[in-house]
C-alpha cells in the first residue's frame, strides 16, 4: 500500500474510532442536560443495540430502554420474568453502540433498595446515563394490563429506595426519574401530587406521570398543579394523537416514544415472514426489504475492515508455499501403512494441517502441495495438489521438479514432515535476500538421534553468533558428510525466495533435472550447484525451536512440542 493510502486508512480509522467512544461530554452530562433543557425532548424506544443504533442515528437525543420492549424480544412477558441482569446485558449491548444517553426503564428496581443500589452500580459501569423506577411492587405489570388491580408501593418504602440510588451512584450526574403509577392503579391528583412531593424531596431528579387514559387530562392537570417544581416526562403511549405543542405548552420536558419501535418490528416482521410462507419465494419482499449491506452498515463492518488493515498480518498474496509431502517415512513402520508422514496426527492434527494453518497464520495463503504416497489420504482445506508418483526412493527434488511452474515469483519451500515456531516463519518472509534458507545452530544436540538419516549439515561463510551486528552469513556448502568441525548448522527445510531466487532455483533444476541422477538427488545437490554457480544463498540461524518427523521417537517430540 502506498503511504498516501496507509495515512487515508489511519485516519478514517481513527474518525470511526473515535466517533463510536463519548464526545467531550459524557452520556450522564447529556441526560441531566435534556432534562434541563428549555424545550420539549423526546426519548425513542429501543430494545436492542440495533434499533438502539437507529434511534441514534436518526437524530434521537436520547433513548428509552423499555422494559415492555426489551421483554418483549427476550420472548417473555413484562412481567419481571427476565432477571435483571438479562436485562442488564441487552442495556450494555445498546450502550455500547450508541453515544446517547439512555434512560433504562428499570421496573420496580428489582428488589428493595439494596437490589436498586446494584442496579445503579451496574448500569454506571456500562454507561447507562439514568434509570427510571415506579412505585409499585416487584414483580411488576405492565401499566397497560389489569392495571387496576396493580398496588402501589408505600411512600416510605419508594422514597428508600430513591434515596438509596442517589447515595450509592458514583457519577453526580446520574439520574433517577421517579415514575408515578398512581393514576394507572386508579389513584386520584391529590394522591399523585402527594407521592410526587415525597419522590421529589427523596431526591429524584425528575417525575414520570403515566396514564393510560385516551386523552392527556390526567397527565395536564398534574403538570398544572406541579407547577415545575421539578422536570416531568411522560409516555403518551394512550394519549398518541395530542399534538407535542400541548405537552410543550404545559411545560413538560421530555417525552417518550415508549414502544413504536418494537411494535414496528413486529409489524414488518409479521408481513414479511407472512410473505414468504404463502408465496413460497422471497422474490417479492426483497425490494421492501434492506439489503444485506445495510445490515453491515448498521453492525460498522467497515470499522473492522479497516482495523485488520491496521493490525491483522499483512496478508501475502503473492507468497505461495509449496509443501514437498510426497514421502511415506518408512521409519515410521505401522503408523505410516496408508498415510504418508504429513498426514500423521501430532496432537490430533495431521502435520500437513498445522503446516497449513501456520503458513495462513503468516499471510501465505496459497499452497501448492506435493503428494505421493497414499495420495488419495492427502487433504488439507484450500490448497491445490500436485501428483509426484515417483515417489518410492527417489530424493527430494523429483518431488519439488512437480511443483516447477508454482515456483514463481515469492516463494517459500518446506518439508512436508516438520514442526517449527511461528516465528522462524516470520524472519524467512522478513528477510529481504532473494534465497534464505533458515539453518539450525544447535545442530550437535540433534546429531545422536539422527545418526541414521539423511541430514542437510551445512558451513556458512561464518557461524551463528549473538552479536546484532554481525555481517550477514551465505551458505558455502550442504551436505549429510561434511567433517564436524566444518558444520555450522543443519538446514530445518525450509526455503524462502523472491522472484529472483524463484527464477534461479528453477534453473538449476532445469539444469539437474536432465541428469541420469536426477531421480536420486536431494537439495544439497541443488544449494551446491547454486553456490557454485555464484548464487548467494542467506543462511537466516534458528536456534531449536522446531523438529522433524522421521521417526518413531521423533513422533513422540512432536506430540510435546
Ligand atoms: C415500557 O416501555 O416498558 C413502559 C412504558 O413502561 S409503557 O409500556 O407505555 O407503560
Ligand atoms: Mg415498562
Amino acid at each position: 500500500m502506498s503511504s498516501e493510502k496507509v495515512n487515508y486508512f489511519h485516519l478514517r480509522l481513527l474518525c470511526i474510532m473515535t466517533s463510536s467512544t463519548n464526545g467531550e461530554i459524557s452520556k450522564t452530562q447529556q441526560f441531566k442536560r435534556l432534562l434541563q433543557s428549555k424545550h420539549l425532548e423526546f426519548l425513542m424506544e429501543a430494545h436492542n443495540a440495533l434499533s438502539a443504533r437507529i434511534v441514534e442515528e436518526t437524530g434521537f437525543s436520547g433513548i428509552w430502554a423499555s422494559g415492555l420492549s426489551i421483554s418483549a424480544a427476550l420472548g417473555v412477558r413484562d412481567n419481571n420474568e427476565a432477571s435483571w441482569t438479562q436485562v442488564l446485558e441487552v442495556v450494555e449491548f445498546m450502550s455500547d453502540a450508541t453515544r446517547i444517553p439512555i434512560l433504562l426503564d428499570g421496573d420496580t428496581g428489582y428488589g428493595n433498595f439494596n437490589n436498586m443500589r446494584r442496579l445503579v452500580k451496574k448500569l454506571e459501569q456500562r454507561g447507562v446515563a439514568a434509570v427510571c423506577i415506579e412505585d409499585k411492587l416487584f414483580p411488576k405489570t405492565n401499566s397497560f394490563i389489569t392495571s387496576e388491580r396493580q398496588s402501589l408501593a408505600t411512600i416510605d418504602e419508594f422514597t428508600g429506595k430513591i434515596k438509596a440510588v442517589k447515595d450509592a451512584q458514583r457519577d453526580p450526574d446520574f439520574c433517577l426519574v421517579a415514575r408515578l403509577e398512581g393514576f394507572i392503579a386508579g389513584w386520584g391528583l391529590d394522591e399523585m401530587l402527594l407521592r410526587a412531593e415525597a419522590y421529589h424531596l427523596a431526591g429524584a431528579d425528575a417525575l414520570l406521570v403515566h396514564s393510560k387514559k385516551v386523552t392527556p387530562d390526567e397527565v395536564l392537570a398534574f403538570a398544572k398543579a406541579w407547577a415545575n417544581k421539578c422536570p416531568l416526562v411522560i409516555a403518551p403511549t394512550t394519549y398518541y394523537s395530542t399534538p407535542v405543542e400541548v405537552f410543550e405548552q404545559a411545560g413538560i420536558r421530555i417525552v417518550i416514544w415508549a414502544n413504536q419501535n418494537v411494535r414496528s418490528a413486529i409489524a414488518a416482521m409479521q408481513e414479511t415472514t407472512r410473505r414468504i410462507f404463502t408465496e413460497r419465494s422471497v422474490q417479492n419482499v426483497e425490494d421492501g426489504i434492506v439489503p444485506v449491506k445495510e445490515v453491515f452498515r448498521l453492525q460498522n463492518a467497515e470499522e473492522l475492515l479497516l482495523a485488520e488493515e491496521r493490525y491483522l498480518p499483512k496478508r501475502r498474496a503473492s507468497t505461495r508455499a509449496i509443501i514437498l509431502a510426497a514421502s511415506r517415512g518408512d521409519e515410521l513402520g505401522e503408523v505410516t501403512a496408508g498415510i504418508p508422514k504429513a498426514m500423521v496426527p501430532v496432537s490430533g492434527t495431521p502435520l500437513l494441517h498445522k503446516l497449513v494453518a501456520q503458513f495462513g497464520a503468516a499471510g501465505v495463503r496459497a499452497i501448492t502441495v506435493v503428494r505421493g504416497y497414499a495420495a488419495e489420504k492427502v487433504h488439507a482445506p484450500n490448497v491445490e495438489f500436485v501428483e509426484n508418483e515417483d515417489f518410492e526412493g527417489t530424493g527430494e527434488l523429483l518431488s519439488l521438479h512437480q511443483a516447477r511452474d508454482r515456483i514463481d515469483g515469492d516463494a517459500i519451500i518446506s518439508f512436508g514432515d516438520i514442526l517449527f515456531r511461528q516465528h522462524i516463519l516470520n524472519n524467512l518472509l522478513a528477510d529481504k535476500h532473494d534465497i534464505v534458507i533458515a539453518v539450525d545452530a544447535m545442530w550437535e544436540q540433534r546429531r545422536e538421534r539422527e545418526a541414521n538419516g539423511y541430514v542437510d549439515y551445512i558451513t556458512a561463510t561464518r557461524p551463528y553468533s549473538l552479536r546484532y551486528d554481525e555481517e550477514d552469513a551465505f551458505l558455502a556448502k550442504m551436505g549429510p558428510d561434511l567433517s564436524a568441525d566444518k558444520i555450522h548448522g543443519e538446514w530445518i527445510g525450509l526455503i524462502k525466495t523472491t522472484a529472483r531466487g524463484s527464477a534461479a532455483v528453477c534453473g538449476a533444476l532445469d539444469v539437474l533435472s536432465k541428469r541420469s541422477d536426477f531421480r536420486g538427488l536431494h537439495f544439497d545437490d541443488l544449494f551446491n550447484y547454486l553456490v557454485c554457480r555464484g548464487q548467494r544463498v542467506q543462511v537466516l540461524y534458528v536456534t531449536g525451536q522446531w523438529l522433524d518427523v522421521d521417526d518413531l521417537e521423533d513422533l513422540a517430540r512432536a506430540q510435546a512440542f
